[in-house]
């Protein structure tokens, strides 16, 4: 087990991820799957050495940031690590938004350079008189007449570049946090981050190698995507498989039969659409998968079973976040507690804590606190939100959990969204993955709402599975349901059904839109 990762003081990352495998003779080794395309390391270390000179002809200097709004592809990897490599910050930003999000996250991070993929452009043309310092748009993919195309932009750079002289806590990369309310905030994340997360989850606890080939469906923008599709590979030498489409059921079965992952990366939302799909098991080949993971949101535990029972390979369930980076309490192989996070992960520490900060005993419901060298920096630019979060060694999660007497982790919810029914708390989680083990329900949302006296009761939003119609009969089944499988005192006081849920970019419900006040 590794539970500290030392690094020397003078460390740039792109130096052990992408320039160490050429320099250890794995240049032939295959890191980037896409498409029709088999690039080897030795071709991504020339193409990440070509973009960051590129960059530099733009006047790209250390410390400056460049944006990535870029579907999952190698030009992302180029210019995410030619960055890097020059001591510039790239900002990979979520390419679900709007054009007013990309408005905000364009003027706060002050980036002068843009590189976009085609399909994306559109998006950001509708608010170009907006932007007050972006002065450069690179283009990956179509040929725009308006604009750079990425290939012309590295076509006559140099392919040997030379390392900026970093530290290990040199500024290396941001990412926005989607955060349910307010504006996105610009997370700081050091050279030293992608390396911790590597060694700490993805060797001990995928027990990843050079043979592993990753397939992630959280896109590269994410920053579970980003280690799951990027630097776990390169970290060891593995290979990654690179998706641009949209993450559909069939499309992603299809990936994994064309290019045979060993460790697959979903949410729990696409681990449910995948088991919608009815014989899935029969039609597609999933047998090169040695593990799964999910993150984003807790993983119920019946989606566990029922894709244990299917495919016959383990889900592990892991928690993270855009702060921490990547994973910090997660299941194991071979022992996995079904619906929980699993325990820590070597090298990081948690606690949970009540409101005043303090310590609270095993078994009791408390915000998790968590300790570990992943940790953001601070947020670019919010000194106040930075002071709530970041709290010395620890960080806030802002995530309800307990522990239970065997040390394992359960999430029940976001502090903002646990409710307390008759003085007593209720996970809206614990309530919403009851009432999809019924056989009518799709997806499930609780909040609280009030009743005549004011007083917070759970109501649930359902949607029903296809051939369900929603009725007085069918919502008075699902409250006894839920009345006769947990504490009878949780059971939604109302029910009201739904075509679909309001969800963030990255597929979390936000119950905060379904509450009444
Ligand atoms: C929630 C979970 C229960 C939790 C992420 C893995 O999701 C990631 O990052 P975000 O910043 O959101 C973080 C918040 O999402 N959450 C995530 N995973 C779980 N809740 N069980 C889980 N397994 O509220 C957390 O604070 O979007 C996940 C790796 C990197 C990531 N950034």
């Amino acid at each position: 087990m590794i539970t500290t990762v030392e690094l020397p003081d003078t460390f740039n990352a792109a130096s052990i991820l992408i320039d160490a495998h050429v320099s250890e003779g794995r240049g032939d080794k295959i890191a980037i799957y896409y498409l029709d395309q088999e690039i080897t390391y030795a071709k991504m270390a020339e193409m990440v050495n070509r973009t960051g000179n590129a960059f530099k002809t733009l006047g790209v200097e250390m410390e400056n940031r460049v944006l990535l709004l870029l579907l999952d592809c190698p030009e992302f990897v180029y210019s995410f690590f030619g960055a890097i490599k020059l001591a510039a910050v790239p900002i990979p930003v979520n390419t679900l938004l709007t054009p007013k999000d990309y408005e905000y996250i364009f003027n706060d991070s002050r980036a002068k350079v843009l590189v976009i993929s085609a399909e994306l452009l559109p998006q950001v043309e509708k608010i170009k008189d907006n932007l007050k310092y972006l002065k450069q748009v690179i283009v990956v993919g179509d040929k725009k007449v308006d604009y750079r195309s990425f290939d012309d932009f590295i076509a006559d750079a140099s392919p040997v570049l030379n390392t900026a002289e970093t530290s290990k806590d040199d500024v290396a990369f941001w990412l926005y946090s989607s955060g349910s309310t307010g504006s996105p905030k610009g997370t700081v994340h050091l050279h030293h981050d992608m390396i911790c997360c590597a060694d700490l989850y993805a060797r001990n606890i995928l027990n990843i190698g050079p043979d592993d080939i990753n397939f992630s469906v959280a896109k590269l923008f994410f920053a579970y995507g980003l280690g799951n599709g990027s630097y776990f590979a390169f970290r060891v030498g593995a290979s990654t498989v690179l998706y641009p489409g949209r993450p559909l059921a069939e499309d992603i079965f299809q990936v994994v039969q064309k290019y045979r992952p060993t460790l697959f990366y979903g949410v729990p939302t696409a681990y449910n659409n995948m088991l919608q799909l009815k014989d899935a098991e029969k039609i597609y080949d999933f047998s090169s998968v040695r593990l799964c993971t999910s993150a984003g949101e807790a993983l119920p535990a019946t989606l566990y079973h029922q894709w244990m029972q299917r495919f016959n390979v383990e889900i592990l369930d892991g928690i993270g976040s855009t702060e921490m980076l990547h994973i910090y309490i997660s299941n194991r192989a071979g022992e996995v507690k079904p619906g929980s996070s699993g325990f820590m992960v070597p090298g990081y520490e948690a606690k949970a804590v009540d409101e005043d900060g303090r310590e609270l005993p095993q078994g009791e419901i408390g915000t998790l606190h968590v300790k570990g060298d992943s940790a953001a920096a601070y947020y670019w630019n919010r000194h106040e939100k930075t002071k709530q979060t970041m709290l010395g060694e620890w960080l806030n999660t802002g995530d309800k959990y307990f522990q239970d007497e065997g040390g394992c982790w359960w999430s029940v919810g976001r502090s903002d969204d646990m409710l307390k029914v008759g003085g007593i708390w209720v996970s809206p989680i614990e309530v919403e993955n009851t009432l999809i083990e019924h056989p009518a329900v799709l997806e499930a949302a609780v909040v609280g709402a009030p009743d005549d006296e004011g007083l917070i009761k759970t109501l649930a939003y359902v949607v029903l599975k296809q051939g369900y119609q929603p009725d007085e009969s069918l919502a008075k089944e699902l409250q006894s349901f839920v009345k006769n499988k947990i504490a009878p005192y949780k059971y939604p006081r109302w029910i009201k059904f739904l075509d679909e849920l309001p969800k963030t970019a990255t597929g979390k419900i936000q119950r905060f839109r379904l509450r009444i006040s």
